[in-house]
């Protein structure tokens, strides 16, 4: 059995997500960051001695399966395309390396920009200057890659393969930060059409109400 530990919120709805997209059975230990913890008492955090013995990292969200302990959510994403992914998996050697820089984009080139706007959110800081400060910025480094995203999904339809696979999900779940910055996804407008099919999906949704039905 497949096991996710990891709170919906949290890097686990890219996992969660996917794993909705597979259809395959999973078993969830919604484990909560350590400065969540009173939001779910008496469940694991990422500071209790039983999630730190399955994970020393103390970071969720953590795979575990046939005796294998992953972490690194692109990562756990890139093995269930193999195991249970079937076509959103790579067909040959070509598509998996595809794939693997796909993640590896996400997790160096989107990321650390994205989550610069989402936290500048969480702060409620987007409307002060220096909230705005923060967000353009942001933008600024997040065009360069929007534009090359932009460029593979006007030829392509999608990221890798011409078809939904696991690079449309890790991307866009790490997009998804980035999608408080006034403006900045309108700009490439196939990466914005693209973006809106993703999360207009079944499997997205379903991801989506399991999120917002644990406390924020
Ligand atoms: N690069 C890692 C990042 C994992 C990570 O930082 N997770 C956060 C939650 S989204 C966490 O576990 N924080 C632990 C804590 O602050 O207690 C991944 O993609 O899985």
């Amino acid at each position: 059995m497949i096991t996710i530990y990891g709170a919906a919120r949290s890097r686990a709805t890219r996992n969660i997500w996917f794993l909705k997209e597979c259809g395959a059975e999973w078993r969830h230990v919604p484990v909560v960051q350590h400065y969540r913890a009173d939001r779910a008492p008496g469940e694991w955090h990422t500071r209790s001695p039983e999630f730190l013995a399955l994970s020393p990292e103390g970071a969720i969200p953590v795979l575990e399966h046939d005796g294998l302990v992953l972490g690194e959510s692109l990562a756990i994403n890139l093995y269930l395309a193999e195991v249970v992914g079937g076509d959103m998996g790579p067909r040959g050697a070509a598509e998996r390396g595809r794939m693997v820089a796909a993640a590896l984009y996400a997790a160096t080139s989107v990321e650390t920009q994205a989550i610069r706007i989402l936290y500048t959110h969480m702060d409620g800081k987007a409307d002060t200057d220096a909230g705005r400060a923060e967000i353009d910025a942001a933008c600024v480094a997040l065009r360069r890659p929007l534009a090359v995203l932009e460029a593979r999904i006007a030829a392509e339809g999608h990221p890798v393969g011409g078809r939904f696979t696991v690079a449309d999900v890790n991307l866009a779940e790490v997009l998804r930060y980035a999608q408080g910055a006034p403006g900045l996804i309108a700009e490439f407008p196939a990466v914005a059409a693209w973006l809106a099919a993703a999360q207009a999906r079944p499997a997205f949704r379903a991801m989506w109400a399991m999120r917002e039905a644990e406390p924020a």
